[in-house]
């Protein structure tokens, strides 16, 4: 069985969600709570020394880095495929998912958030504008992608792994404020994902760990 360490609200962690609910795995869920700082723990650093998730137990081996856990389960797992059968299409997912993975979710992330607050003095205000800019500046350009690629979903008429990063990004950015007005391409996206249940199973709140009130904290 596999064990995913994750966390509820956790981005990286959802996208590997779907990605296992889409290949149709099933798997058991340890969350670390986030907020009580679960992931410094030394025990889970001795399997994930970044203390980050998600990590992924596949019996005897632990897999860190979202994406390696997807490369992974893509190739051990190649039905349904979550990258297009050509190489300069694989590479425009791949482009997508990275875009969304290097380039915005990092600069958003709780420790550098938390870091912005406690070492730089930043107010509430100024990291929420912080962490909108970077979205405002990533979703602009992958508007222009999935409008480039995209027939339903990011890329083509089926799911792929860009969809695996834009749905809890766009989750991501909602939290922070961010309207999808001047990004339909990306709006239509997710609505489409809203309605696939491999998505929907993924989604936090359907979490065992998730709040029963939602907080933003
Ligand atoms: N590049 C890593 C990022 C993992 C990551 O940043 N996870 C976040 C949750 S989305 C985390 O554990 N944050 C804890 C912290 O920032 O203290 C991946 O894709 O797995």
């Amino acid at each position: 069985m596999l064990k995913l360490h994750d966390y509820w609200r956790s981005s990286a962690a959802y996208r590997v969600r779907i990605a296992l609910n889409l290949k149709g795995l099933s798997y058991e869920s340890h969350s670390h709570d986030l907020r009580s700082n679960a992931h410094h723990d030394p025990a889970y650093k001795a399997l994930n020394p970044q203390g980050l998730v998600p990590a992924l137990d596949i019996g005897g081996h632990v897999l860190t880095q979202s994406s390696a856990i997807m490369e992974w389960l893509e190739e051990t797992c190649p039905e349904p495929p979550l990258l297009p059968p050509a190489a300069a299409d694989r590479a425009a997912v791949r482009a997508m998912a990275a875009l969304i993975a290097c380039d915005i979710h990092p600069l958003n992330n709780l420790r550098v958030l938390r870091e912005l607050k406690n070492d730089w003095q930043a107010d509430e205000t100024q990291t929420k504008m912080w962490a909108k800019g970077w979205i405002a500046e990533g979703f602009t350009a992958l508007e222009t992608l999935v409008g480039q690629h995209g027939k339903g979903y990011s890329f083509g008429s089926e799911p792929t792994l860009a969809d695996c990063y834009l749905v809890p990004q766009v989750f991501s950015a909602q939290r922070f404020g961010v309207s999808l007005d001047p990004y339909p391409n990306i709006r239509a996206v997710n609505e489409r994902c809203d309605d696939h249940p491999a998505f929907v199973r993924a989604h936090p709140r359907h979490q065992p760990d998730a709040d029963t009130v939602d907080s933003n904290h």
